[in-house]
């Protein structure tokens, strides 16, 4: 990981005048595997029963009835900031020292994440992650995105809409796709044409504002495009919603 306390000047500065700024090589190769092999394992320990296993398992829709192993037909395992692997990176002064300045001294990890984005995989529509979010206060909040696998325009990389976090929170319509993947909502009220694809290593990491529009495209190639993504707020933020994959845990 670097070592740099806070966002350079130049990342502070993307952050604020585009809504994200991405960070390349920020974790060791060994972080992403580490990761992946600890989601094959409680995958699999979910489908075979083990209610112990820590994590929220929700199905991919796109691939639902095919053949394979627990982990090719998962969409996303929610509730993973309490699992040691996935605990670390939460905490790690690397990832929040450079959160601090934005959000504030005190953070909490209330959501977690890891996105398989297996092969045939639908992507996520245009939304806003404030939407999902009723909160007081509503932001700053800053979702966290670290890329697994490389991210691409073929495997379903995500898209931003540099800017549209100075947008107030859009009306979010649900995914209008027959068998869309369940808590999938999107925004038809705005004009995306100066969207960007953000292209990704694995180990690069995004910072992006809860405001951000963003989305992701439709798995289309023939290998996973994994991603874990962590979501902060200011310790002490009360979630008017009581969101069930929401858990605050302080880490700095
Ligand atoms: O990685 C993806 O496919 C979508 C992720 C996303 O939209 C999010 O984390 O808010």
């Amino acid at each position: 990981m670097q070592d740099t306390v806070g966002l350079a000047r130049d990342q502070r500065a993307h952050y604020d005048e585009r809504g994200f700024v991405r960070l390349s090589g920020f974790a060791d190769p060994a972080v992403c595997a580490a990761m992946l092999d600890r989601v094959i394992a409680l995958a699999r320990a979910h489908a075979a029963g083990d209610r112990g296993a820590p994590g929220l398992v929700l199905p991919e829709a796109n691939l639902a009835g095919r053949a394979g192993e627990p982990e090719d037909l998962v969409s996303k395992i929610f509730l993973l900031h309490r699992d040691p692997v996935f605990a670390a990176f939460a905490a790690d002064p690397a990832v929040t020292d450079r959160l601090a300045p934005i959000i504030g001294p005190r953070l909490d990890c209330f959501l977690s994440q890891f996105i398989f984005k297996n092969p045939g995989a639908w992507g996520q529509p245009w939304h806003q992650d404030a939407w999902y979010f009723p909160f007081d206060p509503p932001r700053p909040i800053v979702g966290v995105w670290l890329a697994v696998t490389e991210a691409t325009l073929d495997n379903g990389c995500l898209h931003v809409l540099p800017g549209s976090h100075r947008e107030p929170v859009h009306e979010h319509v649900p995914d209008r796709r027959p068998g869309a993947n369940y808590g999938y909502v999107e925004i038809v009220d705005h004009d995306m044409a100066a969207a960007e694809p953000v292209l990704m290593d694995p180990g690069d990491l995004l910072l992006f504002d809860s405001h951000l529009m963003h989305r992701s495209t439709d798995n289309r190639s023939d290998g996973i495009r994994a991603a874990m993504v962590f979501h902060y707020a200011a310790t002490g933020t009360v979630d008017r919603g009581a969101g069930p994959v929401n858990d605050f845990v302080t880490v700095r």
